[in-house]
């Protein structure tokens, strides 16, 4: 692992590190700075690679687990024409899964490596993922809500200072873009239906508003990487900041859809000697020992959702050994021509 890591040891502190090498990361800098971007044989500090490796894969392991609570409805869709959008959701979200696995291979981890690290637990993936999807309305609310949310983390994900990772959220930005209006478009269906069905919508965003604003991570106060990831420029902005972005953008949706956000404290704040075009809408406290808990494993489904994924990684093994085999008679006849 982290093969081409070896040639820097930047934990070591400044004074006992080789000259040659603290001049290797300040060229490094200095490429970040000017918004070069850093490509996979390039040199980069270990603990850039490191970060990468850790964000790209919890990032992928959360497309990968993302399946689960919707795949739960494709069967139960109200409509044909529901089922074959939400089924091609989900298989997009298989597919961003796959490319950024890619992305971190290109940084010397195996797919293998981090395949074990989900299954078995180590690691973490974003804690939305850990909600039950109750009603169909729920599909509804994670099209918007959280897909919403992912691709206003992800924008400025595609301007990332290591390329292959910049690359692929390109593409996966335009799917999330056709998976939150579907979503949206699931929620005005449902506003625009009968009592029952705008009851439906209202108890689903009750449930996944204040999970969705803790998808943008821990307050900037306690993140953990965020001053380091934003000198790297992998971060473009901060955690709070993102979080604020997403209230300013939804509070008007949800206004048009006639629904109403769980939280008494929103009020919009202009502003300071602004004319009340611009500014904020304040919300109320997240509840962080919930969010501790969700990603500590002992969210609501944690246990069910890693249930599911090692039941269909057992139950695909005959797939893989298929490939493979197929994979050495194919290079077999290849050598032999
Ligand atoms: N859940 O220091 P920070 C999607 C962890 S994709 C779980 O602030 P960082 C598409 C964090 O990893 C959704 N863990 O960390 C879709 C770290 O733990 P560690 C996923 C979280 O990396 C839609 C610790 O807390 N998107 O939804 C969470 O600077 C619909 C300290 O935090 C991405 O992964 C969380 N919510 O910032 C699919 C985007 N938040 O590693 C299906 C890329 C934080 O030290 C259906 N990732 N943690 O053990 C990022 O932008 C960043 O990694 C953040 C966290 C912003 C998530």
């Amino acid at each position: 692992m982290y093969t081409q890591a070896l040639n820097s040891r930047d934990d070591a502190p400044a004074a006992i590190r080789p000259a040659e090498e603290l001049e290797h990361e300040a060229r490094f800098q200095a490429r970040v700075d000017a918004e070069e971007r850093i490509e996979a044989n390039d040199w980069m500090p270990a603990a850039y690679r490191k970060t990468l490796v850790r964000q790209i894969s919890q990032h992928a392991h959360s497309e990968i687990i993302g399946m689960l609570p919707e795949g739960n409805w494709i069967t139960r869709a109200p409509s044909l024409r529901r089922k074959a959008a939400l089924l091609a959701k989900v298989q997009d979200e298989c597919g961003h899964g796959l490319y950024l696995y890619a992305a971190a291979e290109t940084l010397g981890v195996s797919r293998e490596e981090l395949t074990d690290q989900l299954l078995t637990g180590k690691a973490k993936y974003s804690s939305i993922f850990n909600y039950p999807t109750m009603s169909w309305a729920d599909i509804g609310a994670i099209g918007w809500l959280v897909d919403g949310a992912a691709i206003m983390n992800q924008i400025p994900l595609c301007r990332c200072s290591y390329g292959p990772y910049a690359r692929a959220m390109i593409r996966v930005c335009k799917e999330e873009s056709f998976h939150q209006r579907q979503g949206y478009e699931i929620m005005l269906t449902l506003c625009r239906g009968s009592e029952e069905q705008k009851a439906m919508a209202q108890d689903a965003l009750n449930r996944w508003w204040w999970p969705c604003l803790m998808m943008f991570g821990p307050p900037d106060a306690a993140s953990q990487h965020s001053d380091q990831s934003t000198k790297w420029k992998i971060k473009r902005f901060s955690n709070d900041e993102l979080r604020q972005k997403f209230v300013d953008a939804t509070v008007p949706q949800a206004q048009f859809l006639g629904l109403t956000l769980p939280d008494p404290e929103l009020r919009f704040v202009p502003d300071e000697g602004g004319d009340g075009t611009t500014g904020h809408w304040h919300y109320g406290q997240i509840d962080w020992d919930e969010f501790k808990q969700v990603i500590a494993g002992n969210g609501p489904c944690n246990r069910d959702r890693l249930a599911a994924r090692n039941k269909a990684h057992a139950e695909g093994e005959w797939v893989r050994e298929a490939a493979m085999a197929h994979a050495a008679k194919r290079q077999a006849r290849q050598q032999a021509a």
